[in-house]
Protein backbone atom coordinates (compact mmCIF):
# COMPACT_ATOMS: atom_id res chain seq x y z
CA UNK A 1 0.00 0.00 0.00
CA UNK A 2 1.04 3.54 -0.74
CA UNK A 3 2.79 5.22 2.02
CA UNK A 4 0.51 8.39 2.78
CA UNK A 5 1.75 11.47 4.56
CA UNK A 6 -0.42 12.27 7.72
CA UNK A 7 -1.93 15.29 9.11
CA UNK A 8 -0.09 16.35 12.44
CA UNK A 9 -2.21 15.23 15.27
CA UNK A 10 -1.98 19.45 16.39
CA UNK A 11 -2.01 22.37 14.51
CA UNK A 12 1.38 23.26 13.24
CA UNK A 13 1.57 26.14 16.02
CA UNK A 14 0.46 24.37 18.65
CA UNK A 15 3.76 23.16 20.29
CA UNK A 16 5.69 26.46 19.57
CA UNK A 17 5.28 27.46 23.36
CA UNK A 18 6.81 24.40 24.19
CA UNK A 19 9.97 24.37 22.24
CA UNK A 20 8.97 23.26 18.59
CA UNK A 21 8.31 25.99 16.61
CA UNK A 22 6.20 26.64 13.53
CA UNK A 23 8.75 26.65 10.94
CA UNK A 24 10.70 23.33 12.91
CA UNK A 25 7.38 21.78 11.87
CA UNK A 26 6.92 23.05 8.46
CA UNK A 27 10.39 21.77 7.56
CA UNK A 28 10.20 19.00 9.41
CA UNK A 29 6.15 17.56 8.88
CA UNK A 30 6.03 19.41 5.73
CA UNK A 31 8.68 18.62 3.74
CA UNK A 32 11.33 16.29 5.55
CA UNK A 33 8.37 14.24 6.48
CA UNK A 34 6.93 14.51 2.69
CA UNK A 35 10.22 13.46 1.23
CA UNK A 36 10.56 9.84 2.49
CA UNK A 37 6.93 9.38 1.50
CA UNK A 38 7.36 10.37 -1.86
CA UNK A 39 10.85 8.73 -2.28
CA UNK A 40 9.33 5.52 -0.55
CA UNK A 41 6.93 5.50 -2.56
CA UNK A 42 9.42 5.91 -6.07
CA UNK A 43 11.59 3.15 -4.23
CA UNK A 44 8.75 0.45 -3.90
CA UNK A 45 7.26 0.73 -7.24
CA UNK A 46 7.25 -1.89 -9.55
CA UNK A 47 8.79 -4.38 -6.08
CA UNK A 48 7.38 -7.11 -4.21
CA UNK A 49 7.26 -4.49 -1.57
CA UNK A 50 4.98 -2.65 -3.75
CA UNK A 51 1.77 -3.41 -1.49
CA UNK A 52 3.42 -4.37 1.50
CA UNK A 53 2.54 -3.35 5.08
CA UNK A 54 5.57 -1.07 5.80
CA UNK A 55 6.14 -2.69 9.08
CA UNK A 56 6.59 -6.38 6.77
CA UNK A 57 8.94 -3.93 4.42
CA UNK A 58 11.27 -2.34 7.57
CA UNK A 59 11.54 -5.91 9.02
CA UNK A 60 12.08 -7.50 5.83
CA UNK A 61 15.08 -5.18 4.45
CA UNK A 62 16.58 -3.93 7.54
CA UNK A 63 20.19 -5.75 6.76
CA UNK A 64 22.24 -5.96 10.16
CA UNK A 65 25.76 -5.67 8.53
CA UNK A 66 24.78 -2.98 6.19
CA UNK A 67 26.00 0.87 7.74
CA UNK A 68 23.96 2.89 4.88
CA UNK A 69 21.02 0.12 4.20
CA UNK A 70 18.89 0.05 0.93
CA UNK A 71 16.95 3.03 -0.63
CA UNK A 72 13.66 1.34 0.52
CA UNK A 73 14.56 0.53 4.13
CA UNK A 74 15.84 4.21 4.54
CA UNK A 75 12.71 5.83 3.13
CA UNK A 76 10.68 3.17 4.48
CA UNK A 77 11.39 3.10 8.23
CA UNK A 78 11.86 7.22 8.15
CA UNK A 79 8.13 7.35 6.51
CA UNK A 80 7.31 4.63 10.03
CA UNK A 81 9.71 6.64 12.53
CA UNK A 82 7.65 9.84 11.71
CA UNK A 83 4.31 8.81 11.65
CA UNK A 84 4.97 7.62 15.68
CA UNK A 85 6.84 10.56 16.32
CA UNK A 86 3.90 13.17 15.89
CA UNK A 87 1.72 10.98 17.67
CA UNK A 88 4.36 10.39 20.66
CA UNK A 89 4.15 14.52 21.77
CA UNK A 90 1.32 16.92 22.57
CA UNK A 91 1.24 20.54 23.83
CA UNK A 92 2.84 20.62 26.71
CA UNK A 93 2.91 16.98 27.30
CA UNK A 94 0.40 15.25 29.15
CA UNK A 95 0.21 13.75 32.46
CA UNK A 96 2.12 10.10 32.91
CA UNK A 97 -0.71 7.30 33.50
CA UNK A 98 0.14 5.03 36.71
CA UNK A 99 0.89 1.96 34.72
CA UNK A 100 3.83 3.44 32.43
CA UNK A 101 4.97 5.39 36.21
CA UNK A 102 5.07 1.97 37.94
CA UNK A 103 6.96 0.34 35.07
CA UNK A 104 9.82 3.19 34.13
CA UNK A 105 10.01 3.40 38.22
CA UNK A 106 10.40 -0.57 38.29
CA UNK A 107 13.01 -0.53 35.14
CA UNK A 108 15.02 2.70 35.80
CA UNK A 109 14.78 3.22 39.38
CA UNK A 110 12.53 6.88 39.28
CA UNK A 111 11.83 8.84 36.56
CA UNK A 112 14.73 11.45 37.02
CA UNK A 113 17.18 7.96 36.67
CA UNK A 114 15.11 7.58 33.10
CA UNK A 115 15.34 10.85 31.79
CA UNK A 116 18.70 10.73 32.71
CA UNK A 117 19.78 7.79 30.73
CA UNK A 118 17.29 8.67 27.76
CA UNK A 119 19.00 12.12 27.10
CA UNK A 120 22.60 10.57 27.43
CA UNK A 121 21.17 7.95 24.79
CA UNK A 122 19.91 11.32 22.29
CA UNK A 123 22.55 13.14 23.27
CA UNK A 124 25.32 9.84 22.69
CA UNK A 125 24.23 9.17 18.89
CA UNK A 126 27.63 10.08 17.18
CA UNK A 127 25.34 11.59 13.92
CA UNK A 128 21.79 11.05 12.96
CA UNK A 129 19.59 8.41 14.44
CA UNK A 130 16.93 8.41 17.47
CA UNK A 131 16.81 7.60 21.29
CA UNK A 132 14.19 5.25 22.24
CA UNK A 133 12.03 3.67 25.33
CA UNK A 134 11.07 0.21 23.98
CA UNK A 135 9.57 -2.52 25.46
CA UNK A 136 11.76 -5.96 24.56
CA UNK A 137 10.36 -8.86 25.75
CA UNK A 138 8.83 -8.06 29.18
CA UNK A 139 11.12 -5.54 30.43
CA UNK A 140 11.54 -1.56 29.10
CA UNK A 141 15.21 -0.39 27.93
CA UNK A 142 16.52 2.51 26.47
CA UNK A 143 18.12 2.64 22.97
CA UNK A 144 20.02 4.35 20.34
CA UNK A 145 19.87 3.56 16.51
CA UNK A 146 21.80 5.29 14.03
CA UNK A 147 19.85 6.95 10.92
CA UNK A 148 16.24 5.28 10.62
CA UNK A 149 17.13 2.27 11.92
CA UNK A 150 14.37 1.67 14.95
CA UNK A 151 12.78 -0.93 17.50
CA UNK A 152 10.83 -3.24 14.70
CA UNK A 153 14.42 -4.26 12.93
CA UNK A 154 15.19 -5.51 16.69
CA UNK A 155 11.74 -7.23 17.06
CA UNK A 156 11.36 -4.64 20.16
CA UNK A 157 7.84 -2.39 20.24
CA UNK A 158 8.28 1.01 20.24
CA UNK A 159 7.37 3.53 23.44
CA UNK A 160 8.78 6.38 23.00
CA UNK A 161 11.16 7.93 20.39
CA UNK A 162 13.37 11.56 19.63
CA UNK A 163 14.38 12.41 16.32
CA UNK A 164 18.16 13.47 17.21
CA UNK A 165 18.74 14.55 13.66
CA UNK A 166 19.73 18.06 13.27
CA UNK A 167 16.54 19.24 10.99
CA UNK A 168 15.00 18.19 13.69
CA UNK A 169 16.31 20.28 16.03
CA UNK A 170 18.39 22.71 14.78
CA UNK A 171 16.23 26.06 13.63
CA UNK A 172 14.79 26.36 17.30
CA UNK A 173 18.06 25.09 19.49
CA UNK A 174 21.08 25.20 16.73
CA UNK A 175 23.67 22.48 18.04
CA UNK A 176 22.33 22.41 21.59
CA UNK A 177 20.99 18.56 20.60
CA UNK A 178 21.27 18.04 24.38
CA UNK A 179 18.86 21.24 25.29
CA UNK A 180 16.42 19.85 22.75
CA UNK A 181 15.96 16.37 24.19
CA UNK A 182 16.12 17.87 27.58
CA UNK A 183 12.54 20.27 26.57
CA UNK A 184 11.20 17.12 24.99
CA UNK A 185 11.27 15.18 27.73
CA UNK A 186 9.83 17.67 29.87
CA UNK A 187 7.26 19.75 27.47
CA UNK A 188 6.68 18.01 24.75
CA UNK A 189 6.06 14.06 25.65
CA UNK A 190 2.75 12.92 25.34
CA UNK A 191 2.82 9.77 27.91
CA UNK A 192 -0.79 8.99 27.32
CA UNK A 193 0.49 7.59 23.90
CA UNK A 194 3.72 5.94 25.58
CA UNK A 195 1.46 4.02 27.57
CA UNK A 196 -0.67 3.11 24.84
CA UNK A 197 1.85 1.36 23.32
CA UNK A 198 2.55 -0.95 26.03
MN1 LIG B 1 13.14 13.69 11.35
Amino acid sequence: MAFELPDLPYSHDALADHGMSRETLEYHHDIHHKAYVDNGNKAISGTEWENKPVEDIIKGTYDPKSVAQSGIFNNASQYWNHNQFWEMMAPGGTKMPGELEKAINDAFGGFDKFKEEFAAAGAGQFGSGWAWLVKDGGSLKITKTENGVNPLCFGQTALLGCDVWEHSYYIDFRNKRPVYIQNFLDNLVNWENVASRM
